[in-house]
């Protein structure tokens, strides 16, 4: 028989049987690096925690919506059938709809659900939604967002850019100097959304390391660049990288080794920039000893590195992380300015890179392609929020945003419908979250898994994994096509997003354009006849469905030439001008300046952050802490299975402290510590370390919180963080700014995160009421 596969967004997975039948998955033969995560996701202990039954959080059953809404997540579930849940639903949407309005529905449903396409639960929520008369959206991500709102100002919408970055086989013939803010990290280059199917990252560093480039890693955290080859680690404190790419511009400014030609010919605001770094414009010039009193990069260390850079060919790299922060704009902003005065721009192996290593696509050779995806419908309604605003729009009805140098007004929510994300993961200040939660009349979640965002709802529907379902498994520039065969059968009562749907669009009369008369077969086969069309039109052949189904994988064919990003603005920028107001790469924009936001100014500049280790709260809350992508799990998923769990210390995160910081707090490694602010107490496990810069820690992301709870004894880092945009502009996610103390914890709390609710079992809700 044919191999037969499934997929997550961090990779391929061949299904083999264990000796008793039960299904195993294993890495796909194909991937010359693939990730252990997710290879436990079938096992008992992992399942132990699935949503089995239909669940409605008590006090709202037995008292209607809105019931002591501060409750959630510290009440019992009473578990109802199938007919009984989707009649409440129902039920709820027709009230709130008919009562205030599709306007009170937010479907934001952000987060990282399925690989497949087809039953990817953010799609199929949307889509269900609009045929009951729209939703208010979120618009951006939290990977992305003060990057992805300044850069078509810069140079252009940022997934055009990453589909034009120059690939790894060309890095790895011309780029003789890696410089990277933020590294280049493998951890987190094994995740692709729709799935990696060979992670390429790690061969690629290494390929580069035996063609003699030098790397050089500028970041709190050394193992954020790692190859055999020559790599030097320079530590920098969180939060000021954008003083350190200003003062090597001032260097190569200063010593003549700016390329005034190119400036000339391919910007715009080349001057007003220059202007800015020398001081001309605000008296104060942007020098490597300036530069070295905020970042803690030596000024010697820096003046070196701008002749260096000068002196070969050198590659400017920035992670996403560094965005991902109060001012993220401005080291997007200040790396490309940086490389647009050292004048390499669009040279095979030069010029800026914005987040090679974030995702495993970044410097595939593999063209864009639109892949299989379910239609979504259209929205009525038009209100919409910055994905990472949603407490602030739950809290403030009515209240007014800026967004991108515009107004807009804050809908008033009664109704929350989230399928496939987990806020209760990736919202930061998750205390006051759990306030704005309190907001609205109704909760419904479709989850596959008891965590603190099924516990904080009032209905939680029980989904399926992507392994018990089939599938077409699509990450554009990934260059594969997979066939996703149901692995496993569904987990006790747990349907398909799709299913759920399906049957409350029946319910609420709608479910013939809900479906189109398709069921998951011809839906799959659909999808695949629109992508084959679409890949038809680009000159790329591909099997028909009942092929392609039997095979399992299919290999898309990469670029014919290699792709060297931004060459032909540079040979020609008038003929091939960038989508800015200028036609060229913007130093300076007007369309920025005129937004009037105080936090984001027309061109590139350091502004230092509320919490950072040089603010004044840094006296109280002395150490930085780093809550970056977690290395054996996406996010929040699986933070309960064996590989997630090894990574912990007695179901603990483990944190990352500078010796120095450790020993000045008496703190050995291994001990249990209270990481401290003024917005919550989280417990973690420390690792004492040379390996990250003094006065930062380190707890990566994705820990579960019990809700039922007020401490944290698990290590969620959002307990800590503070819901505080990156500007007024972008009103991105700014997670990364966040000042803590950290303390022996001389009576630890048991970890309670990974169990189930209580749950109350009743067969019918007729009596309840
Ligand atoms: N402090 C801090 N916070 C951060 C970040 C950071 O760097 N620091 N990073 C941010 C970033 S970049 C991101 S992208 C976000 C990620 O945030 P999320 O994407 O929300 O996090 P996940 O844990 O991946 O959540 C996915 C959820 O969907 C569920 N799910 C999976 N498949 C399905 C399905 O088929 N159907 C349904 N119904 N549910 C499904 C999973 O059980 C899980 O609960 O976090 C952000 N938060
Ligand atoms: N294994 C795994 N891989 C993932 C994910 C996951 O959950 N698990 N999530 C995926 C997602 S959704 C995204 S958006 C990408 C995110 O990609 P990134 O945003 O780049 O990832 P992070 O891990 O948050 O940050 C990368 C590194 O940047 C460093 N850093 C943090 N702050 C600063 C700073 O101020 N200056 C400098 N110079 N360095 C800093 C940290 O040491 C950190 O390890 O990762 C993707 N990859
Ligand atoms: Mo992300």
């Amino acid at each position: 028989m044919a191999t037969r596969y499934t997929a997550s967004h961090w990779g391929l997975y061949e299904v083999g049987r264990k000796a008793d039948g039960f299904p195993k998955l294993m890495p796909f033969s194909g991937d010359p690096d693939p990730s252990p995560i997710g290879l436990d996701q079938l096992e008992s202990d992992v399942a132990r925690l699935r949503v089995a039954r239909p669940a409605v959080r008590q006090s709202w059953l037995e008292h209607g919506p809105g019931s002591h809404p501060e409750q959630r997540g510290r009440e019992p579930f009473v578990e109802v059938s199938w007919e009984d849940a989707l009649a409440l639903v129902a039920a709820e949407l027709t009230r709130v709809r008919a009562t205030y309005g599709n306007e009170a529905i937010f479907g934001g449903s952000y987060g990282w659900s399925s690989a497949g396409r087809f039953h990817h639960a953010q799609s199929q929520v949307h889509r269900f939604l609009n045929m009951v008369g729209g939703y208010v959206r979120h618009v951006d991500t939290y990977s992305l967002a003060a990057g992805r709102v300044i850069m078509p100002h810069v140079v252009g919408p940022i997934d055009d850019l990453h589909a034009e970055h120059t690939s790894w086989d060309v890095l790895a013939e011309h780029t003789r100097l890696l410089v990277s803010f933020g590294g280049v990290p493998l951890k987190n280059s094994r995740v692709s959304p729709g799935g990696a199917g060979r992670h390429r990252v790690k061969e690629a560093l290494a390929q580069m390391a035996a063609s003699g480039t030098r790397f050089i890693n500028i970041s709190p955290l050394r193992e954020n660049l790692v190859t055999d080859g020559d790599v030097e680690w320079i530590p920098i404190r969180p939060n000021t990288d954008t003083s350190v790419m200003l003062a090597l511009a001032h260097e190569l400014f200063k010593t003549g080794h700016a390329d005034d030609a190119f400036l000339e010919r391919c910007c715009v605001g080349g001057e007003a920039f220059r202007d800015y770094v020398l001081g001309l414009s605000d008296g104060q010039p942007k020098t490597p000893a300036w530069a070295a009193e905020i970042s803690g990069v030596p000024a010697a260390r820096i003046i070196d590195l701008a002749q260096e850079m000068a002196g070969t060919r050198t590659l400017l790299n920035v992670a996403w992380s560094l965005q991902r922060a109060e001012h993220g704009e401005q080291p997007f902003w200040a790396i490309v300015a940086l490389a647009c005065v050292l004048g390499q721009v669009g040279l095979p192996g030069g010029g800026f890179g914005l987040g090679y290593g974030a995702m495993n696509a970044i410097g595939s050779p593999h063209p864009r392609l639109k892949g299989p995806s379910l239609p979504q419908g259209r929205n009525p309604v038009t209100t919409f929020i910055p994905v990472a605003r949603i407490a602030d729009m739950l809290l403030n009805p009515g209240g007014r945003f800026t967004y991108e140098g515009k107004t807009h007004r804050y809908p008033d929510i009664r109704l929350i419908y989230w399928a496939g994300g987990n806020p209760y993961h990736h919202h930061q200040d998750l205390a006051r979250l759990r306030r704005a939660w309190a907001k609205p009349d109704t909760i419904i979640v479709h989850e596959q898994f008891w965590n603190a965002h099924a516990r904080m709802a009032d209905i939680v529907l029980p989904a399926t994994l992507a392994a018990e379902r089939n599938d077409i498994a699509f990450a554009t520039r990934e260059g594969m096509l997979v066939a996703m065969h149901q692995a496993a059968p569904a987990h006790a009562e747990a349907r398909d997003d799709f299913a759920i749907f399906s049957d409350l669009a029946d319910r609420l009369g709608v479910g013939a354009a809900f479906t189109e008369g398709l069921d998951e077969r011809a839906w799959l086969a659909r999808l695949y006849a629109t992508f084959v069309a679409s890949a038809a039109a680009n000159g790329i052949a591909v099997p028909d469905f009942p092929e392609f189904w039997e095979r399992g994988v299919v290999d898309l064919a990469p670029h014919d030439e290699p792709v060297v990003f931004l060459d032909q603005f540079r040979s020609d920028p008038v003929a091939h001008p960038r989508p800015t107001p200028s036609g060229r790469i913007e130093l300076f924009s007007t369309t920025v300046a005129d937004a009037q936001a105080a936090d984001c100014p027309g061109h590139p500049a350091w502004l230092p952050p509320t919490e950072w280790l040089g603010a004044p709260t840094a006296e109280r809350w002395p150490i930085h802490l780093v809550s970056d992508q977690p290395a054996r799990r996406l996010h929040s998923q699986l933070d309960h299975a064996p590989w997630s769990l090894a990574g912990k210390s007695g179901g603990r995160e483990v944190v990352l402290v500078n010796t120095a910081d450790a020993a000045a707090r008496g703190i050995a490694d291994g001990d249990v510590v209270d990481i401290v602010n003024g917005r919550g107490t989280v417990q973690a496990v420390a690792a004492v370390s040379d390996d990250i810069v003094a006065g930062a820690a380190r707890l990566a992301t994705g820990a579960w919180i019990d809700p039922a709870e007020d401490a944290d004894a698990h290590g969620n880092p959002n307990v800590l963080t503070a819901d505080r945009p990156a500007s007024s502009f972008s009103q991105g996610c700014a997670a990364l700014s966040c000042l803590v103390e950290i303390r022996r914890c001389a009576a630890p709390l048991p970890p309670t995160a990974h169990k189930l609710p209580p749950l109350i079992h009743r067969n019918s809700i007729r009596n309840a009421s």
